[in-house]
Parts: C-alpha cells; sequence; structure tokens
C-alpha cells in the first residue's frame, strides 16, 4: 500500500512532510483536507489526527501524526539518503532547529503575520496590525537565532537535514508579505541558503500554488 499523507498542498507543516518523502523519494498519494472549509474537523479526520490539524499519515494502517515525529519516520524507515546527521551534536542542532520552528516561528510567520497580511484581506477582512507588529518582532528574533545556529551552507552542514524541511515553508510564506520581505536583508547565509534550497527538485515540485 503506498503512503498516504492527509493535508492540504497548502499546508506549511504537510510541505514538510512532503519534502521529507520527496528527498527520501518515496512515493506517496496526497489526500486533500481542507483545513480552511473545516474538513480537518470532521470525524473521519479527527480519527487521524485528534487536534484536527495537518498532516496526518499512513504507512501500511501504521497511522502517525506531528510532523518531526512523521519525518523521522520517512527518514529512518525508507532508503535513500539521511535526513539526520549521525553525528550527536550536529543531531541535537537540528533537532533544536526544529523545535525552535514548532516552539516560536510558525506561529509568528503563519499564524500572526502572513495569515493576517495575506489570508485575513483574501477573506475580505482588515488585518490587525498589533497582531502583526507582534508577529513579526517574534519571527525576526527566530530568524536571528536560526541565522547564527546555522553551522554550514545548509542549516546543519553541507546536506539537507530535516531543520531545512522544517524552516522553509513557514519562511517562503512569511516571505510573500510586506513585513517579512526583507527577511533576508542582514542575513547573508540565510539568503544564499534559499538560494540552495530552492533549486532543489522537492522544493520546486512542493511549492504551493496560492491565489
Ligand atoms: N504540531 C503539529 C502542528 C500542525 C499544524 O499546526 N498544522 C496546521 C497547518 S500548517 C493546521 O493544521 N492548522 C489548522 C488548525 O490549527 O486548526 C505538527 O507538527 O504536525
Amino acid at each position: 500500500m503506498p503512503v498516504k499523507l492527509y493535508g492540504p498542498a497548502y499546508s506549511t507543516y504537510a510541505r514538510t512532510a512532503r519534502l521529507a518523502l520527496e528527498e527520501k523519494g518515496v512515493p506517496y498519494e496526497l489526500h486533500e483536507v481542507d483545513i480552511l472549509s473545516g474538513k480537518g474537523n470532521e470525524p473521519a479526520h479527527l480519527a487521524r489526527q485528534p487536534w484536527g490539524k495537518v498532516p496526518a499519515f499512513d504507512h501500511d494502517g501504521f497511522g502517525l501524526f506531528e510532523t518531526f515525529a512523521i519525518a523521522r519516520y520517512v527518514d529512518e524507515g525508507f532508503p535513500g539518503p539521511a535526513l539526520q546527521p549521525s553525528e550527536p551534536r550536529a543531531c541535537a542542532r537540528m533537532t533544536q532547529i526544529c523545535a525552535i520552528i514548532d516552539s516560536y516561528g510558525y506561529g509568528a510567520m503563519v499564524g500572526k503575520v502572513f495569515w493576517q497580511e495575506a489570508i485575513v484581506p483574501m477573506q475580505g477582512g482588515t488585518p490587525d496590525a498589533a497582531r502583526v507588529a507582534e508577529g513579526r518582532q517574534a519571527a525576526e528574533q527566530v530568524l536571528d537565532v536560526i541565522h547564527r545556529l546555522m553551522e554550514g551552507p545548509l542549516m546543519c552542514g553541507e546536506a539537507v537535514t530535516l531543520a531545512d524541511l522544517h524552516v522553509l515553508p513557514p519562511l517562503e510564506y512569511y516571505r510573500m508579505t510586506k513585513s517579512g520581505a526583507s527577511a533576508f536583508a542582514s542575513r547573508p547565509k540565510l539568503a544564499a541558503w534559499w538560494d540552495r534550497m530552492n533549486a532543489r527538485e522537492s522544493v520546486v515540485k512542493t511549492r504551493p500554488k496560492l491565489g
């Protein structure tokens, strides 16, 4: 049975899981669950992800949710290039960067700035300036810290790891906004990283088509 990933193509966390699948060369079916129209809270999806979030994953009846767990399973359970460093300190750094995105990055970059500046106007509303400012400040701090922690042309050296796959999707949305447009201006390592990542087939193939 093929791997199934549940989540819309526009979801940043679903994209991280898809990036892992693409980088490993694992065939998968993407089953769209449109969270914006409430599909995440329907019983079928709640059975896969009790909080109604995406992505959810299934491999031969083995169900999994939480993106970091999915990405690790994809890396460790399938052949292909390793997406986690074997050296303990590099691996700890990778996990740290993923946790920073989960704890501080996603909510600021996507939940606050991208949501207010891109989604709210699309739905006919007016962005909440205070929420944008709060999100921008938090997002800029996250980017400063990640920029400082990077140890190579990619997040954890020369090879792509789960850290690169966690950072890219929310940062791509943040960069599309007015507040995030200058994210690379004072962060040259991050700008060079972005160019490298954008040359990867996995990144081009999973790019969300918005609008
Ligand atoms: N901790 C979850 C977070 C997943 C998450 O927040 N996904 C977003 C989309 S990128 C979502 O489902 N949002 C809908 C909601 O919060 O109701 C994971 O790592 O998978």
